[in-house]
């Protein structure tokens, strides 16, 4: 295996032009830009996003510009190593932070990408997907899956704030990314899988033979039980630490088809370091205050802050208070391409 391959300039000038008339370029000059040895060379850089900034912006553009006018009341949180624009904050990871103030509704539509919301701040928001009505609580995840109709509203009397996570850079590159729009739906008059089907770990409903199951059974997962799962993992485990993963109860695999989540606690005195993964992830603080470096690059975190970490880094996170941390990967994605993979530190 060669180190130095053939460059552009050393060919002749007339066999370059040659080429370009001919619509083709010679691969060896920048086989190692897209095969690089042994790891991946990602453009992704890790980002940092305070809450405080972000809040202070959300809130203006909703005097500024009306949701009819905005359809989705969105700031898209760009990845560093691509520049402020940039619609993702990953290689495969869209993150915005959506406001909705009292009274407002953002439009039904279903895409083919796949979202999911971690819920920031604010009471009384809600998402009705495929007519299931969600509660949108502080810290809950809800799941909107591709080619699922949804919309949000808001009963309460203060903004809502919450995180969007799409895989959309996936399906943007794959010129797949596309929506369809439709009046608001018609809610089903109960409450949701998770106060119903899924009480209870272990428990689902009993089916006859031929029932189906819906695909995305479990659309919203409530905060207080991931953090009541978290705290006792935790107290039986070792240093007051513990990660769970988001599953879909029916199967006890990923919740979406590309995208996972998981919820992390944090003690402080205790460091964690997790393996180096082929995954990029987007982390949320639900709760807490620490410190993580990821790749030499140090970020100082406080509760509802996002941070962003590329593929195959060296992560090491320390709380100083106890903390809660939603981590989003793409983990799903790359099981189903073969390729996932962690490394020891
Ligand atoms: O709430 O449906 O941040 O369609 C980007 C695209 C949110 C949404 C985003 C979307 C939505």
């Amino acid at each position: 295996m060669s180190d130095i391959l053939g460059t552009l300039e050393e060919l002749p000038q007339d066999y370059r032009d040659a080429m370009s008339a001919a619509g083709v370029a010679p691969l060896w000059p920048m086989m190692r830009n897209v095969l690089p040895h042994g790891q991946p060379n990602p453009v992704t850089s890790p980002g940092h996003w305070p809450f405080a900034s972000l809040r202070t912006l959300l809130l203006r553009a909703g005097e500024l510009t009306p949701v009819e006018k905005a359809e989705r009341r969105v700031l898209v949180l760009s990845d560093p190593g691509r520049g402020v624009g940039a619609m993702q904050a990953t290689s495969s990871i869209y993150v915005g932070m959506q406001l909705l103030l009292p009274g407002e509704t953002a439009p039904a539509h279903r895409h083919t990408p796949s979202a999911a919301r971690i819920i920031v701040e604010g009471e009384g928001g809600f998402t009705v997907v495929d007519g299931e009505k969600l509660p949108m609580e502080n810290g809950d995840l809800v799941l909107t899956p591709g080619g699922d109709w949804h919309d949000h509203g808001h009963e309460g009397d203060k903004p809502v704030i919450w995180l969007d996570a799409l895989d959309l850079p996936l399906f943007v590159y794959l010129e797949g990314s596309y929506a369809e729009e439709a009046p608001l739906q018609a809610q089903r008059n109960r409450p949701d899988a998770s106060q119903v089907e899924y009480r209870a770990a272990g428990i689902v409903p009993t089916r006859k033979l031929e029932a189906t199951v819906r695909r995305y059974p479990l659309m919203r997962y409530p905060w207080k039980n991931t953090e009541a799962a978290l705290r006792e993992l935790a107290r039986f485990g070792d240093g007051g630490t513990a990660e769970v993963d988001f599953v879909n109860p029916e199967t006890g695999t990923d919740v979406l088809p590309t995208m996972g989540f998981t919820a992390m606690m944090l003690a402080p005195g205790t460091p964690e370091s997790p393996p180096r993964r082929s995954t990029s992830a987007v982390f949320h603080v639900v709760k807490g205050r620490g410190r993580t470096t990821i790749n030499g690059t140090v970020i100082d975190w406080s509760a509802k802050d996002t941070f962003s970490c590329p593929v195959f880094a060296e992560v090491d996170h320390e709380a100083t208070e106890e903390s809660f941390l939603v981590r989003v990967h793409d983990r799903p994605l790359q099981t189903k391409l073969g390729y996932y993979e962690e490394r020891a530190r």
